[in-house]
This record gives structure tokens, sequence and C-alpha cells, in this order.
């Protein structure tokens, strides 16, 4: 036996490439070699080369095309049916949230009747309540007897209580008066009252007598400066001074002596023999003037 290597030249078509292939043959040492067979050895083995190309690219779309199918079996449904060994069981998943409480069911039948109770006891008297209210007067009872004389009373002081409650009504009725002049002040312990207007000596005794006084007459010096006070700037006022019954001899409206005066100096001088009544100024000072001349009431 001859062991024999060709080297085959392969030109393919529309193609300038070539490639050489190693050809083995196995001949007998009888055999001859001559350039024909080797041409159909060459030729031979080129078409078994390409019958091998296709054989083999056949052969990989068949496993391209069962490993397509191999995946799609293996994700199909179907492939669930398929026996095989069971896997090993895996570890427990965690527990999932509570579902929703359900709908209320049916309501059962009726329970049995339960066990008598047992008896009360109660207190016979019970805490007292709080005090009603009080009820309306009753109508008058019926006259009684007449009791005995009582002692006698002590006339005297009951007579003083009389003459004191007397007093009081008279002073008062005398501060009501008062108090409706257009002046009133308190000086002392006497009341000067005034409605400012003017007239004369006698005008002046009558608008005093009417109301429950007497003409204004200090008894003081601090009285007749509270009264000077109250005379407006320019004007005069009436005092209960007058020597009507004798020259010189000045008295009250009661004709009593005077226990105060306050004469301006060089008065009272009785001018023309026609001043018998007096006046007080604004400074204080006294002066004797006409019993009808117009001067503001006090
Ligand atoms: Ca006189
Ligand atoms: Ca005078």
């Amino acid at each position: 036996m001859i062991h024999r290597r060709f080297l085959c030249k392969v030109v393919y078509k529309n193609s300038p490439q070539t490639t050489v292939v190693v050809v083995d043959k196995i001949t007998s040492a009888g055999t001859q070699f001559s350039s024909r067979k080797r041409d159909l050895w060459c030729s031979q083995q080129m078409a078994l080369s390409r019958l091998c190309a296709v054989c083999c690219g056949v052969l990989g779309l068949l496993i391209v095309q069962l490993g397509l199918a191999m995946s799609a079996v293996a994700q199909s449904p179907a492939a669930q049916t398929c026996s095989g060994y069971p896997g090993v069981p895996g570890t427990p998943g965690h527990n999932g949230q509570p579902g929703r409480d359900g709908k209320d069911g049916v309501a059962g039948p009726k329970g049995d009747k339960g066990d008598a109770g047992g008896t009360a006891v109660y207190s016979r008297i019970g805490v007292q309540g709080p005090p009603g209210k009080q009820g309306p007067v009753g109508p008058s009872g019926p006259k009684g007897q007449k009791g005995e004389p009582g002692p006698a009373g002590d006339t005297s002081l009951t007579r003083a209580l009389q003459s004191e409650v007397q007093a009081m009504k008279e002073s008062l009725s005398k501060f009501e008066k008062a108090t409706s002049f257009q002046l009133f002040k308190k000086v002392g312990k006497k009341y000067f009252v005034s409605d400012k207007r003017l007239g004369t000596f006698e005008e002046a005794l009558k608008f005093c007598s009417d109301a429950g006084a007497i003409l204004a007459l200090p008894r003081g010096s601090e009285e007749n400066k509270a009264l000077s006070q109250l005379i407006p700037d320019s004007q005069y006022a009436w005092l209960g001074v007058n020597d009507r019954e004798t020259e010189g001899k000045f008295v009250d409206v009661q004709n009593k002596p005077l226990q105060f005066t306050s004469w301006k100096s060089g008065e009272p001088n009785n001018h023309q023999n026609k001043e018998d009544c007096a006046l007080i100024t604004p400074n204080g000072s006294w002066n004797d003037i006409s019993c009808d001349a117009k001067v503001t009431i006090f």
C-alpha cells in the first residue's frame, strides 16, 4: 500500500480567491498515478468538501431550530405538564397583609331564655329630702282682746321732742328755701342767700322776711369778710343796720345795739342829714346812705 498526498487548488466562481486543499490518497503499490486521476481525485475531494459544507450548514440550521424549539417548549405552559424529578422545596415566603373584613353573616338563631333574677332588697325608710319652699302667708287671725293700760308717759320729754322736731322742720324748710336762691353759701353757722337783686332798705327787709330770714348782719370780722367776698365788684349790699329811730344810734333790725361794726373811715357821716341805713362794700367797710337807695339785697 502507498500513501500519496496531493495539493488541490480550488478556484471559486465570481471570485479571484483561491484555496489549496490537501488530499490524502492511499493506493495499491501497482496503481499507476496519472494527472487525470489526480484531477479526478481533486474534483471528488472538492465535491465532498462542498457537500460537507452544505451538510454542515443544514446541520447548523437544524441545531438552531432545535434550540429555539426547546426554548419555546421550556417557556410554554405545556412544559409544566412534563413529568420530571421533584425539585428541592424553597424557603417559605413572608406572611402577606391581612385581608379586609368580610360581610356580616346571617343572624343566628334566638338564644335560650335566661335564668330568673334574684329578689331585690329595698330599705324601708329612705334618706330625708331637702325642705320644701315656704308657703304663702296665711289669712289674718281674729282680733285679740284689749290689753291693760300702760304706765303714764313723761309729758315733759314728749313736749321737748315735739319742740325739737318742730324746730328741725322749720330749719329744713328754711334750708329748702335757701337752696332755691341764686347765691347760697354757708359761713360758720349762717347761710347767706341772695338773688343779687337791687332794692331799697324796706324791700330788702321784706325779701328776707318772705324767705324766713333776716337782713345780713356780720357778728364778727370773719363773717364780715365772708359776706364782703360775696358782693359783686362795684356793687354794695344792705346790712341789717339803721339809725332811723335815733340819729347816730345804729341798731339791728330788732332794734338791739350792734356788737360788731366795720365803718369806713369818716363814716357814718349822715350826709345831708339823709343817711339812716347802712351798707357793706366789697372791701368789707361800712357806710351809711339813704334808705331809699337801690342796693343789692343779701
Ligand atoms: Ca343817720
Ligand atoms: Ca355816709
